[in-house]
């Protein structure tokens, strides 16, 4: 690899607050002429594959949620340890840092330390090589693109772990179908505005709104309803996160009051996807079920996601294509915890095929590294969540100066 003439002079992390008042990690990055900084997000529902996102348990301080420790390993662990080295050296100072950190998972000095520091290393990256992030990212990593620009879905009905409802499925997305940003931009905000008038609601972790319903059906009619109304009907598609983990307990699905066995949902999602435009299903059984998440794949047309099954583990990934269990994936960053391992498994998912839809947490920052992420890599899709909410909305603003810059 081609070294660069900037060192890295000095690492520091220190806390911050992500989108639900939660301390998270930021990482301030320099060199001796710039200066890049990196803000890590955070789920609600967590697979328990992921990995650690290091907290301080203390019940002092944010309800034990504050970050402290992670950024005393930033600070006192990894930082000497980087100092002096090539911020073009994106994988040589990932592979540092976990071999430092040591473990499977991470739970030495954090996925939250060490992600903090590896997006920070990227962002140095794009600035020393005077480079846009996502054409920089483009020179990391060989991975078969999908699409010029990805599918936005964007979750406009929130319920799950994301909002105070007994709505069991987490995300209800619209997809608009069109390949420009604008018309598609503009199509979410139609159905949006409509939502907000005939809702009524609240609006829930990730901008979409909270309606009080706990039938799982309702909210696609209620989707289809505001794209009828405003005559967008034939330019969108729907997605679902259904997130089962969360509703999971010993081994029946708690719905709206009701105990459901896998084969009633299977029976569900195959009714939901022959009655409504589905474009893809995310986490439709527990984060252990690959069986039944290959058995609704060969069952329908929409694409079957893996999220809490893979969690951007490259070994989770590579069980659920021997088991034929999905054929598309979701990829977050902090799920693994550095750049180096979200590019591996990103490049793992498209030799099979399978497509990659990049995705904030429930937990946000203004951090829009994932927009950045998900135009350099061709993915398929991004989760960003509505047109709501600063943080979400991050997201979007990123994608528009892209476009400006890409023409
Ligand atoms: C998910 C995510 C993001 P969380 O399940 O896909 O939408 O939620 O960050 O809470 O895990
Ligand atoms: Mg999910």
């Amino acid at each position: 690899m081609m070294f660069g003439k900037e060192k890295i002079k000095s690492v520091k992390a220190e806390e911050m607050l992500d989108s639900r008042g939660n301390p998270t990690v930021a990482v301030i990055l320099t060199t001796a002429n710039h200066q890049a900084r990196a803000a890590v997000p955070s789920g609600a529902s967590t697979g328990i594959y992921e990995a650690v996102e290091l907290r301080d348990n203390d019940p002092r301080r944010f309800d034990g949620k504050g970050v402290k420790k992670a950024v005393i390993n930033v600070n006192d662990i990894i930082a000497p340890a980087l100092i002096g080295k090539d911020p073009l050296d994106q994988s040589g100072i990932d592979k540092l840092m976990l071999k430092m950190d040591g473990t499977e998972n991470k739970s030495n000095l954090g996925a939250n330390a060490i992600l903090g520091v590896s997006l920070a290393v990227a962002r140095m990256g794009a600035i020393v090589s005077q480079k846009p992030l996502f054409k920089y990212l483009m020179g990391l990593a060989d991975i078969k693109t999908s699409r010029p620009f990805p599918y936005l879905y964007t979750n406009l009905i929130n319920g799950g772990k994301h909002a105070v409802t007994e709505l069991a499925f987490q995300e209800y997305h619209l997809v608009p179908q069109s390949d420009n940003l604008e018309e598609n931009l503009n199509i979410i905000h139609k159905v949006q505005n409509y939502l907000k008038k005939t809702l009524n609601a609240n609006i829930g972790d990730e901008g979409g709104f909270v309606p009080n319903i706990t039938d799982v059906e309702e909210p696609l009619k209620k989707l289809v309803e505001a794209a009828d109304k405003t005559g967008v009907t034939d330019k969108i598609k729907l997605a679902m996160d259904v997130a089962a983990s969360s509703f999971y307990e010993n081994g029946t699905y708690k719905i709206a009051g009701q105990n459901m066995s896998a084969d009633d949902l299977l029976t569900l999602y195959k009714k939901m996807a022959h009655d409504y435009p589905i474009l893809s299903i995310e986490d439709p059984f527990g984060e252990e079920d690959f069986e039944n998440f290959a058995k609704l794949k060969s069952a329908v047309a929409s694409y079957i996601v893996g999220d809490d099954l893979t969690v951007t583990n490259k070994n989770r990934l590579q069980q659920a294509i021997d088991k034929k269990s999905i054929n598309s994936i979701i990829i977050k960053p902090n799920q693994i915890g550095s750049l180096t391992e979200t590019l591996e498994t990103m490049k793992l998912a498209r030799d099979n095929n399978i497509e990659c839809i990049v995705s904030h947490r429930s937990g946000e920052t203004n951090d829009d590294f994932i927009a950045d992420l998900a135009i350099a890599t061709g993915a398929f899709g991004i989760k960003a969540g509505a047109l709501q909410r600063g943080e979400r909305v991050a997201k979007y603003n990123r994608f528009l100066e892209i476009s400006k810059i890409n023409g």
